[in-house]
């Protein structure tokens, strides 16, 4: 019988490939203040700091000896595996899981490989940082590429069909996220609510509060993989592990 399976990723999954996380130590948030670079506003009053936060993020993608882990890896083979129907959905902006091999990758936050066109919101695929020149080819005056992000008070890409699989699927796990920005730390409630199995996989330990069944506290590069191939053996997952 297919098992329709929805998962989650969040910066935990790209840590080990050496991607920083927003909210462990030394992240992401830690020398940039959210209001100023993952807002409208932000970029509206300081375009040249924004676009340089992305950028910097694009250019340890594009020249950074980067690579995806085996969290990466495995889901892509659980993508392949024909008995599952798996909707992957990430918060992360950068291409790991297209590097580790997953053809349906759904970007909810935009994706650091685009710029976008700000008054047809079409998007351009970036192979350099964005600058100057990268301005649109869809408006006359052309009009200069903003990163292609969802940043706070922007609607997150795929919303239908992320709520779509959630209200069908039987097994929703959460991997490297710390569930703190919405919609997406909602998506387990939804699931819960239509009696799928919920599982977490963090390297934090269990939240007081997790509305999760489950939690595999670990790294996510050695939790994934089993998890994968637990599936894939026809083994229960419905268990906690630390
Ligand atoms: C919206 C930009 C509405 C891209 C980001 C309730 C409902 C709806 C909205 C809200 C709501 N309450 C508040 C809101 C508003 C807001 C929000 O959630 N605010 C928060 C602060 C409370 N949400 C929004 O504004 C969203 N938009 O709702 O629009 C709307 C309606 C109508 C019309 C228009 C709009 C937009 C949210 C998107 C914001 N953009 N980033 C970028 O710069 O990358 S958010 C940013 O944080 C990331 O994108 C990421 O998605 C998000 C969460 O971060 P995580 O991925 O979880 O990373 P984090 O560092 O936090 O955690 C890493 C975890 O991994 C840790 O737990 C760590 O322990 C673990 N880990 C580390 N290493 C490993 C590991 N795990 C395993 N293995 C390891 N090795």
């Amino acid at each position: 019988m297919t098992q329709r399976i929805v998962v989650l990723t969040g910066a935990g999954i790209s840590a080990e490939s050496g991607v920083k996380t927003f909210r462990d130590e030394d992240g992401l948030w830690e020398s940039h203040h959210i209001e100023e670079v993952a807002t409208p506003e932000g970029y509206a009053a300081n375009p040249t700091l924004v676009e340089a936060f992305y950028n910097a993020r694009w250019q340890q993608l594009i020249q950074g000896d980067i690579a995806a882990n085996p969290a990466h890896i495995a889901l892509a083979l659980l993508e392949q595996h024909q008995d599952c129907e798996l909707m992957l959905v990430t918060q992360n902006i950068d291409n790991l899981h297209e590097r580790g091999g997953s053809k349906r990758v759904l970007h909810m936050h935009g994706e650091l490989a685009k710029g976008r066109c700000p008054q047809s919101q079409q998007t351009f695929i970036l192979n350099e940082i964005l600058g100057p020149d990268n301005v649109c080819t869809c408006c006359i005056p052309a009009q200069k590429l903003r990163p292609h992000v969802v940043w706070f008070g922007e609607m997150p890409f795929g919303m239908d069909s992320i709520h779509q699989a959630l209200a069908q699927c039987d097994l929703f796990i959460a991997i490297g996220t710390s569930g703190s920005v919405y919609p997406a730390a909602g998506f387990v409630d939804l699931a819960n609510q239509v009696g799928a199995l919920t599982l977490n996989i963090n390297l934090a330990p269990r939240d007081d509060h997790s509305e999760f069944q489950y939690h595999w506290q670990g790294k996510a590069s050695e939790l994934v993989p089993q998890l994968v191939t637990d599936i894939l053996a026809g083994h229960s997952v419905a268990h906690n592990q630390s």
